[in-house]
């Protein structure tokens, strides 16, 4: 662990470093090595990715945020006043743009003690804790930089009242299916039974031409959000993918409801990934899959929230119903 900062108001620790770079290269390793290439989403999010995700959200097709904010507009008061919150602990809490909107509902209710955001960027982490303390005078915030798979022990435990564990945005879609009933597991760990809650975002299945809209908008924005994992290997493991050479596909894969984005090489290629003395073979049009995004029904939502020892107390939906955000706890207490 590397302390990053402390003041009175603010702790921020990391647990990346060297270990995360051998983590892209170990997903590099195991995933562009087999018949079927593959590479997990989090790899997506570096400077530029992370800013390309900000203005993903900003595009007409990409309704997730919109409706989500929604619902937080709406309901963020009936959620403190159900949760009875003190502390928000958040999961890929990225600018943390929507979740002021539950700060500022506990602050209004006076509950409002402490933030653990936890995010494997470094820099959303420390801004978002400078500018949290400027806006909610009291606030403590304890952040974490590190991978939420990997480093969920190191959220420190309840210190003053009831907590909500929020993991919104849709991001539990990324997961697939197997790991997605174990994450879930691992963060029920972090909920005491009849005290603690878990606001849960997600996308809900609709017209399959709505969702491929969302996820190949008509400026290219998403898919240079998808490209930009590629230049994130050549910097950080001295590859030599040429980026261009890879078309976007994003398509909604109707059995298993989810999204798929993958890279489609134009052209045969051999890439090099020197700092792994690697080489990979690209045949032509042969693809590369980069996220998976599952969209959800309530009834497999409490059936994965089950699965985990979940029960499902209240889902929110916005006027369109196109996103949920749903309250879940452990039973008991
Ligand atoms: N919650 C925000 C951001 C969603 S984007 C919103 O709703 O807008 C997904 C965020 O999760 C990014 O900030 C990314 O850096 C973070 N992330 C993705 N995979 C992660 C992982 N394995 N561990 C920690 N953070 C991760
Ligand atoms: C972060 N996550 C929920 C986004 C999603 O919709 O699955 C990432 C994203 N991928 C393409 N556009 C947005």
């Amino acid at each position: 662990m590397q302390a990053l900062l402390r003041t009175d108001a603010i702790r921020v620790e990391s647990y990346v470093g060297p270990s995360g770079e051998r983590s892209l290269a170990d997903d590099v390793l195991d995933g562009l090595t087999r018949p079927f290439k593959e590479l997990p989403p989090k790899h997506f999010y570096d400077a530029t990715g992370a800013d390309l995700f900000d203005r993903i959200c900003e595009l007409p097709e990409y309704y997730p945020t919109r409706a989500e904010r929604a619902i937080l507009e709406q309901r963020s008061a009936e959620i403190v006043a159900a949760t009875g919150a003190a502390e928000l602990v958040e999961l890929g809490s990225g600018t943390a743009a929507k979740t002021r909107l539950l700060l500022r509902a506990m602050a209004d209710a006076g509950t409002l003690r402490r933030y653990v955001p936890v995010d494997v960027t470094e820099a959303m982490v420390l801004t978002c804790a400078d500018e949290l303390v400027d806006e909610f005078p009291g606030l403590r915030v304890h952040g974490i930089v590190g991978d939420f798979e990997r480093h969920l022990s190191h959220v420190p435990r309840p210190d003053d009242g009831p907590r909500i564990v929020a993991f919104i945005g849709g991001t539990i879609g990324n997961f697939p299916p197997g790991s997605r009933r174990r994450f879930l597991r691992a963060i029920a760990k972090l909920l005491r039974p009849g005290v603690d809650h878990l606001l849960l975002g997600t996308d809900l299945v609709k017209d399959p031409a709505v969702l491929e809209a969302a996820y190949d908008d008509s400026a290219g924005i998403t898919a240079a959000f998808n490209r930009n994992v590629l230049h994130v290997v050549n910097r950080e493991l001295d590859a030599d993918f040429d980026v261009d050479a890879f078309e976007h596909v994003a398509f909604f894969d109707r059995e298993r409801e989810w999204i798929e984005m993958r890279l489609r090489a134009q052209r045969r290629m051999d890439v090099n990934v020197r700092a792994l003395g690697l080489k990979i073979a690209f045949a032509p049009r042969e693809e590369l899959r980069t996220e998976i995004s599952a969209k959800f029904t309530v009834e497999r939502l409490g059936a994965d929230l089950a699965a985990a020892g979940l029960e499902l107390r209240d889902v929110l939906t916005d006027p369109d119903e196109l996103f949920a955000l749903s309250l879940s706890a452990r039973p008991g207490g």
